[in-house]
This record gives structure tokens, sequence and C-alpha cells, in this order.
């Protein structure tokens, strides 16, 4: 008697950067418990765990279907016991209890409120925390002196934590150019960050600057901060300033976070490809760059620890190359 089985199994290689995993995700229900699980860890100081589980997320996003059973995830990288355990309880009984009771608990409640402070890290939030302090009105109460970023970020807390739109940005865009080629004529500025990867939000916008000419771009970063600030776009750079509003009582302008980044022309495909994201995605390039090829790899540069020289590049393209990686566009590192 003969028998016969025919087994269909995914096959994932384990870096991230080695997939493209896209904006579609078959498995959100399972990626969003462990990325629950992942916030908490972080915020939580435990970067270890909270990396475990991002990974973890990262190969079940990757997979071309919903997971239904366990057997399916037979062989695949980077799923430990603990993310395994969380993965089963959803497929067995819909929700994975640690990610509920975790969602439901004080502490991270709170540490989510008191982090959605702009300038408020793990480590503040968590003195705060064992002050009693849980909440925004608590905080408010309690006398604690906030620097200036905090006192920026509590003012304008519900603007700051509404999700960027790409409307939004694309508005923030247009501002941001005219800043840039107001002060340096010939000075280039893209998208990076989400946006980039073609997110239709986030929590932020970030943008690249450069100049074709290296060197001109020296100086640049106060001229455009000081431009935005005497058009009054500017609410808070690392001095609060005016925010704007209309007469009547409704917002013209919400606060937006922008992050910008210059970059000598040099530099500007490492800048680029460092700052696009997402951060797994980089957090795991730079490890297949230490781990698998001995070199340094770092949002400026690309060191080749054996032959101890600089790798130069003046694209995307020519890093994955050097890396020895199978190029991967940015709308494909949604990792
Ligand atoms: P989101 O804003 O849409 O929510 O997500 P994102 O655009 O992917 O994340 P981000 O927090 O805005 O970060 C964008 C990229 O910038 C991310 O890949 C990591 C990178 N990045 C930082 N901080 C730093 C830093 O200090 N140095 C370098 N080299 N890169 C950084 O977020
Ligand atoms: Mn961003
Ligand atoms: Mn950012």
């Amino acid at each position: 008697q003969t028998s016969e089985a025919e087994v269909v199994v995914f096959s994932v290689p384990s870096y991230a950067c080695q997939r493209r995993t896209t904006l579609e995700n078959h498995n959100a229900v399972l990626t969003d418990a462990l990325a629950l699980l992942a916030e908490n860890a972080e915020l939580s100081e435990e970067e270890g765990r909270g990396v475990a589980f991002r990974r973890a997320a990262a190969v079940l996003k990757a997979l071309p279907r919903p997971v239904t059973s366990m057997t399916e995830l037979r062989g695949l990288p980077c799923l430990g016991d603990h993310s395994l355990r969380v993965i089963k309880d959803i497929l067995e009984n819909g929700a994975s209890s640690e990610a509920e009771s975790t969602k439901q608990s004080e502490r991270y409640k709170a540490l989510k409120v008191l982090t959605g402070i702009f300038g408020v890290g793990a480590k503040t939030a968590d003195r705060w925390i064992r002050e009693g302090i849980l909440g925004l009105q608590q905080l408010q109460e309690s006398g604690q002196t906030l620097n200036r970023a905090q006192q920026a970020g509590l003012e304008h807390y519900d603007d700051l934590n509404q999700p960027v739109t790409k409307a939004d940005a694309d508005v923030i865009s247009e501002i941001v150019e005219r800043a840039v080629v107001s002060v340096l004529p010939g000075a280039q500025m893209t998208l990076i960050g989400g946006f980039r990867r073609g997110k239709l939000s986030g929590h932020d916008v970030d943008f690249l600057i450069t100049h074709p000419e290296e060197g001109r771009e020296v100086g640049l970063m106060p001229k455009v901060v000081s431009w935005l600030e005497s058009q009054g776009f500017l609410l808070y750079q690392k001095t609060t300033r005016n925010s704007e509003r209309s007469r009547s009582g409704h917002k013209l302008w919400r606060a937006v976070r922008v992050d910008l980044v210059v970059s000598p022309i040099s530099q500007f495909a490492f800048a680029l490809l460092g700052w696009t994201g997402s951060k797994l995605f980089e957090r795991e390039l730079r490890r297949w760059a230490g781990h698998e090829r001995n070199m340094s790899l770092s949002s400026h540069a690309l060191y080749d620890n054996k032959q101890r020289i600089y790798l130069r590049a003046t694209s995307e393209e020519e890093i994955f190359a050097h890396l020895g990686l199978e190029f991967i566009p940015p709308s494909e590192r949604n990792t």
C-alpha cells in the first residue's frame, strides 16, 4: 500500500530585506496581535523581545495568503515559541488572550497615552506611572516639569496623534519645497519614510534634502527652519513658537510632525535607503550587512570591514548590489 500526501509549505527567506513585503497583509489579525505585544515590550524597554515579535509579524506579513493551521508554519524562520503560542491561540480561539489582556491593562493604556505626548519616551512614561500618573489630566495636575518639546506635545496632543494623510503630506510637501528652493535654488527634496513606501497615512512626514553640488547643502537646515518660522509655519523645533488659528475658532492649520534630513549628494543614496524604512527593514539591512557580508551600513555610508574601504553608491540599487541583495523597491519594504 502506498500513501501519498501533497504538502504545501510557505518558503520565506530569513532576513526581511530579502523579501518583498507590500502593504497587502493577508494575516492582519495575527500581525496586529504580535505588533501589540512588540509595542508593549518596546514601551517596557525590552527591546530584544520587541524585535522578536516584530520579526515574527514580518514573516507572516510576507505570506501570500492567510495562515489557517499551525502545520503551514513549519520551517518558517523567526517564529519563536512565544510568537507561535500567540498564533496558535488566535487560530484556535479567534483572539490572543495575552494580546487582549495587555491591551486592557492599566499599564499599557497609560504607556500609550503618555508616550503619545511628543517628547515623552518609555523611560519618562514609566517614571510618571510609578508616581501614579496614568493620564493627561493627572499629568497636568501633578505639577511635573515638562521640557518645551513636551509642553508643545501636550498642547497639541490631539493634532499630533491624529494620523497624517497623504493629502496632508502633499500640502506639507509644497510648503517645505517652497522653503527649500527659496533658501537654496537648485536644492532637491525627496519624500521619504512611510509615504515613499506608498502608505496612505503615517504619524509624520519625512523629507530628504540635498543639492547636486557637493557642499552646497552645508548650513541649509537652519535656513529652511528660519524660512518656515518667518512664514508662520513652525510650531516647534527646539523652541516653541506660535500656532496659527482662524478667527472662527476652527483650526486653519493642524500641527503635523515633520522630519527633515539634509544630506550631501555623496551620501544621498545611503540617506535615501536609510530613511525610507520600514524600521524593521532598516534593522534587517544592517544585520544582513554585518552578519552576512562583514560590512557596516549606515544612512551615511557602507564600509567593507574586510577590504577596509568605503563602497561608493549613487543609487539604492547600487547599495543592494554591494550587499549581494536583490533590489527591493520602496513599496515592497513594508515589512
Ligand atoms: P510613519 O511615520 O508613517 O508612521 O512610519 P515611517 O515613516 O516608516 O517611520 P518614521 O518613524 O517616520 O521613520 C522613517 C525612517 O527613518 C525609519 O526607517 C527609520 C528612520 N529613522 C528614524 N530615526 C532615525 C535616526 O535617528 N537616524 C536614522 N538614520 N534613521 C532614522 O526614525
Ligand atoms: Mn514617517
Ligand atoms: Mn519620521
